[in-house]
Order: structure tokens, then C-alpha cells, then sequence
């Protein structure tokens, strides 16, 4: 089973060239029987409006896309038992709701979970276009409408799809056109050096002549492609501080090549010291993303976004949201969430995304971002996402890209509805179990906001001290009476970033929520929690009910009536999540009690 897919039954090993024709298509094969009519109403643009008839026959406006997007609501809230209301309006809330996928030209993925590339393979595009139409039809299904397929990591020969593979990267876009999908590549900031020009400086004209020629190139090949996608400074990639630039005049140089044909440059905000000595006090890696952008405020062109991680680290368990996603009033945000799990279990640990998005949502004003990104947790394997219980992130983050008032509750259980052939209590049963598995994770894994007590670089499995001594600048500097470090005003002033509601609210370890404890206090394992607890019972409570928690999961899964190969799949990948919540209850709360020699209150066994 193919997620939600299945209940499409149009083959599409010939589908129609244009979305309104596609939309027709979709219908006629999923709802044979059911008389409607499609009314194109350009102004509506991607919105739709679903009118029900006395005849109980059914009319559909929208514009080009709007008509697809509301045939495909049409659809899959008819199958899923849903059913439509009289009348039914909708328009996305982000004009532009990307994927972004960390595929390389050698077909292996950066942070994949799913098998090899879609898109890639020995050094060349190498796609299977039945599948392509399948995941147009995957993304337009949900509303998504911009798929970058390259790696912001442009490692060797990807920069080609600017040049030899584009011919080829023109024939991939053709076939997401028809499904309101357009590409966008993500590009190396260096790449006229490849071409004899002498520097990468935005402002030398050689430079700025060379991204001109380039994306006239481009888009006379893919008139539609969506923009380029940017990481530069960041990680070893190169970019403007080389020459002594700015973000502004990096950035708003290539906006200048794109823009007579109407593309965006989306410019990543993940800039920060990789290379930081552990013995240094001074910086504070969560400080960076707001020290290298805000003082930019205003000076990006228009067709500029800023692509801005949710969270100040690197999307942990737990984070609170950035406070550049709330600072920068002037400039063109996107927040960038990540569906591949590479903090958050693998894709083989379940851990349902939506209850996280919706806590960052409420967090944020409504017209602070303008789009959304989510790093793509697609490939190669048969049901794309590997487990099959995972597709609920990309399917809940359409929904959500769309409106971002979604509720995690419905989200996930039309998701199930659509996905199982199972009965109302079954359905629930597996709602409730998808919604909970956050915080279940979170609760074995590091505790209280933390983070970064995981296996270094694979990312997969405990190491309390692993990254301790490590130049990322993600240290918790335990010790035997404390954890954590002091980010008010009094330690790194990372609060004095946010504003001043939420400063306040985080500042004293009294009104803080718990949860994010220790993303900003450094507190000893004595102190008290706002229900009397001790800090460090807190953790081995939390560990010791994480782990009985995925215990009770795999009885639960074990007793659902899966079809095969996800019966199989989800139960294997269970035993692997049981192993790993154990091991992670275990080390952390032996971690805690060698540091702190405080005995659990209730006498469960941690190791000496
Ligand atoms: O956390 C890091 C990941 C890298 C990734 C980087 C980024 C694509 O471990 O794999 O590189 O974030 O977001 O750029």
C-alpha cells in the first residue's frame, strides 16, 4: 500500500498535459457515477470552491491549478467517508509549499531513510517516469507545489543540472507540470569559478555576468522552474564571507538573474561556527542564525526568501522556534521543518510530526512567514517514505502548508481514514497511537530540551557525551551537581533575541514550560519541577515511561489488522524502536546517576 495513493485508480501511464485536463481525469476514475462540472475561474488561482447542486450533482471553480487541487479535495474526502459540506472554499494560505530533497547526483541521499535517490543515479538523472507522475500526484494531492531535487550540499556532478543534465532536468520538469509541481535546483554559490571566472564575488560583474547567462540558460530549458535553493557559508559550502560580503549581497545578486523570468532565490539561514572549540564559552550556537540575518533586515529583494530552520539548532526533539522567524519583519521568511527523520528515529522509531508543527504554528503571527519548506523524507523504496506509518508527515505537512490552522487530530485521522481499511475503534486506536508517538520519543531520548545526546553523524541512537568534546557547538556541560547552560540575559543572552513576551515567559526557570527546561537553563539536578518533582526524577520518570510507552505501542501495532508488506515493515521496524528506546531509558538514566549518585525514588533498576 502506497499511503494514500491506492485509492487513486487512474493509470497514469498516460495522463493528460494540463492540470484542468488531469483533474477530469482524477474524477472520472475515482468517482465514476458522480456527475460535476469544472468551471475555471481564473482568479482563483490555486483556490477552489466545491459547490454542491440540489441534484446532488457537484460544480468545481478554480483556476488552473485551484481546479486540480479541488478535485483532488473532492476525491479523497469522498473516499475517505469524509464527504463534502454545500459548499467548500479553500485557498492556500503559502503561495509557495516546497520539498526539498538532500538527494546527490550518485543516487545516495543525505539524511534518507527510504532507499536511494528518485532522481539520481551514477552521476545523472535516472528517474522512472511512471513513478514521477506518481509523486506529482502524491504532491498535488496535498496541495504541495515546488519540489527542489538536489541536495544543498552541491556535491560533484550535481552543479551539471545547470548545464549537461538539463536537457534532462527539462524532460523531469514536464512531467510534474501537468500536476502544479515545479522544480527548483539547488545550486553552489561557487560555480563560475568552474567556469574560469576568477572569484565568486556577488559584486564582481564578471561573477554577476556569469548567473545571468546561467539562468537565461535555465529557464529558457524550464520557463516554469520555481527558483534556486541556496546554502552557502554554512557547513564548508562556499559563499559570500569569502570576500568579505554579506548575505544581502550574495542573495540579491542571484535574485537579480532570476527575476525577469520570475524565479525566487530561496537563501538557507543555517549559518553558524562549525568549527567551535569546546573550551570556548563565548559563542553560543543558537545565537547564530539571528546574528549573521537580522541586522539584514529590508536590505533583500523582494524575490528573495529566507529559509529559516524552525528551531535555533538543527531540529531537535524539542526546540523552542526561532527567533529570526520572529524578528524580521521586512524580509520574505519560509520556516523550514525536516520530514526526513534524522534527529527523530530514522523512519524506523514512529514519531508523527504534526503535534510539533502545530506548537511552532501558534508560536508564530499569522504574516511573519510567507512559505513553507520541509526537507523530503522520499526515495526509491516501493512506498516511498520506508515506513509506511512515516507518509503521515508528508501527507499532514500538505495539509498543513495549505492551512496552517489544520488540526493534528483530523489531520492524522483522515490520513489513517485514507491510508486503512480499518473499522471506527481501529481508526482511533491508530490516531491516538500516531499523535502520542512524539512524545513518546522524546521522552526516552534527551531529556527537556537538551538535545544533541545522540550517536554523532549517524544521528540514530543514544551517546550522552558524544558531541561533549566536538566542534559543533552543542554542548549540555554536565557535571555532577548540574546540566545545561544559562541563555538569559545573566548567561549568553540568547533570550535577548526574542521578544519581549516570550523572553519573559522563558527567562525564569519558574514560568518556563518544562519542556524546554534546558534549552535554556543550566539547573541542578535538585531542582524542583512545578509538580514538586526533582529535576533529575523528572528525567528518569520521563526515560522509565518512554520506554514501557513503546512497549505498549508494539502490542497495539501488533493488533492491527495491517495489509501486507506494511504488517510486515511496521512490526520489524517496532522490535528495532523497542531495542532502541531501551537502550536510550537505560544509558540516559545510568548517564544522570552516575553524575548526580541520586537513587530513583521508586527503586527501577539503573544501571551502576
Ligand atoms: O544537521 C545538518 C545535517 C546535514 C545537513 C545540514 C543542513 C544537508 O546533519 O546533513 O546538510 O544540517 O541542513 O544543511
Amino acid at each position: 500500500m502506497k499511503a494514500w495513493l491506492s485509492r487513486l485508480s487512474a493509470d497514469l501511464k498516460n495522463p493528460p498535459a494540463s492540470p484542468a485536463e488531469l483533474a477530469r481525469f482524477e474524477l472520472d476514475h475515482a468517482l465514476p457515477g458522480t456527475a460535476y462540472t469544472l468551471d475555471p475561474v481564473p482568479a482563483l488561482g490555486e483556490g477552489y470552491c466545491i459547490r454542491r447542486r440540489s441534484d446532488s450533482s457537484v460544480i468545481i471553480s478554480g483556476g488552473p491549478t485551484g481546479l486540480l487541487y479541488g478535485a483532488y479535495a473532492l476525491i479523497l474526502r469522498m473516499l475517505s467517508g469524509e464527504g463534502i459540506p454545500d459548499v467548500l472554499e479553500s485557498a492556500p494560505r503559502y503561495p509557495l509549499r516546497m520539498i526539498n530533497c538532500w538527494d546527490n547526483a550518485d543516487g545516495s541521499v543525505e539524511r534518507g531513510y527510504s532507499g536511494r535517490s528518485l532522481f539520481f543515479e551514477g552521476g545523472r538523472l535516472s528517474y522512472d517516469p511512471f513513478r514521477m507522475r506518481e509523486l506529482g500526484r502524491l504532491l498535488a494531492s496535498v496541495g504541495l507545489n515546488v519540489l527542489c531535487i538536489n541536495n544543498v550540499n552541491v556535491h560533484d556532478p550535481a552543479q551539471q543540472l545547470l548545464e549537461n543534465m538539463l536537457p534532462e532536468a527539462a524532460a523531469l520538469a514536464d512531467l510534474f507540470r501537468p500536476f502544479g509541481v515545479r522544480l527548483m535546483f539547488s545550486v553552489d554559490f561557487s560555480q563560475p569559478m568552474r567556469h574560469g571566472v576568477s572569484s565568486a564575488d556577488p559584486l564582481d560583474p564578471a561573477v554577476r555576468a556569469w548567473w545571468k547567462a546561467a539562468a537565461e540558460r535555465v529557464y529558457q530549458a524550464i520557463p516554469d522552474l520555481a527558483g534556486f535553493l541556496v546554502k552557502a557559508d554554512s557547513e564548508g559550502r562556499p559563499g559570500p564571507f569569502t570576500y568579505g560580503r554579506n548575505h544581502a549581497d550574495g542573495a540579491n545578486m542571484l535574485a537579480e538573474a532570476v527575476r525577469p523570468f520570475g524565479g525566487v532565490i530561496v537563501w538557507r539561514c543555517f549559518v553558524y561556527n562549525c568549527r567551535q572549540d569546546w573550551r570556548d564559552t563565548k559563542t553560543d550556537r543558537p545565537k547564530a542564525a539571528w546574528e549573521h540575518y537580522a541586522f539584514l533586515d529590508g536590505k533583500f529583494a523582494e524575490n528573495v526568501i529566507l529559509q529559516v530552520k524552525h528551531g535555533p539548532f538543527d531540529f531537535q526533539v524539542r526546540e523552542p522556534v526561532s527567533p529570526l522567524l520572529l524578528g524580521m519583519k521586512q524580509t520574505n521568511l519560509a520556516m523550514e521543518l525536516q520530514l526526513a527523520q534524522e534527529y527523530t528515529g530514522h523512519q524506523i522509531d514512529l514519531y508523527t510530526m504534526i503535534p510539533m508543527w502545530r506548537e511552532l504554528f501558534d508560536e508564530i503571527p499569522e504574516n511573519n512567514i510567507m512559505s513553507l519548506a520541509a526537507v523530503s523524507n522520499l526515495g526509491r523504496d516501493e512506498n516511498y517514505t520506508g515506513h509506511p506509518l512515516a507518509a503521515v508527515n508528508l501527507y499532514t505537512y500538505g495539509l498543513l502548508a495549505w492551512d496552517p490552522a489544520m488540526e493534528a487530530e483530523s489531520a492524522v485521522s483522515r490520513w489513517v481514514r485514507l491510508t486503512y481499511a480499518f473499522d471506527p475503534d481501529q481508526e482511533r486506536t491508530l490516531t491516538a497511537l500516531l499523535l502520542s508517538s512524539r512524545r513518546t520519543y522524546e521522552k526516552y531520548t534527551a531529556p527537556l530540551g537538551i538535545g544533541w545526546m545522540i550517536t554523532p553523524h549517524d544521528h540514530y541512537g543514544p551517546n550522552p557525551s558524544g558531541y561533549e568534546y566536538d566542534l559543533w557547538g552543542t554542548y549540555h556541560k554536565a557535571n555532577r551537581d548540574a546540566i545545561g547552560i544559562d541563555r538569559t540575559a545573566a548567561g549568553t543572552g540568547f533570550l535577548l533575541q526574542y521578544p519581549e513576551s516570550l523572553r519573559k515567559k522563558y527567562e525564569d526557570p519558574e514560568t518556563c514550560p518544562d519542556l524546554l527546561l534546558l534549552f535554556y537553563h543550566r539547573l541542578p539536578y535538585s531542582f524542583r519541577m512545578k509538580d514538586g518533582r526533582t529535576l533529575v526524577q523528572r528525567i528518569y520518570d520521563d526515560h522509565f515511561e518512554g520506554k514501557k510507552e513503546t512497549e505498549a505501542m508494539a502490542e497495539i501495532l501488533e493488533a492491527l489488522p495491517f495489509p501486507d508488506p506494511d504488517r510486515e515493515i511496521i512490526l520489524s521496524r517496532m522490535e528495532l524502536q523497542k531495542r532502541n528506546a531501551r537502550e536510550w531509558c537505560d544509558i540516559i538514566n545510568t548517564f544522570f546517576r552516575r553524575l548526580s549518585g541520586v537513587d530513583d525514588l521508586h527503586g527501577r533498576v539503573i544501571y551502576d
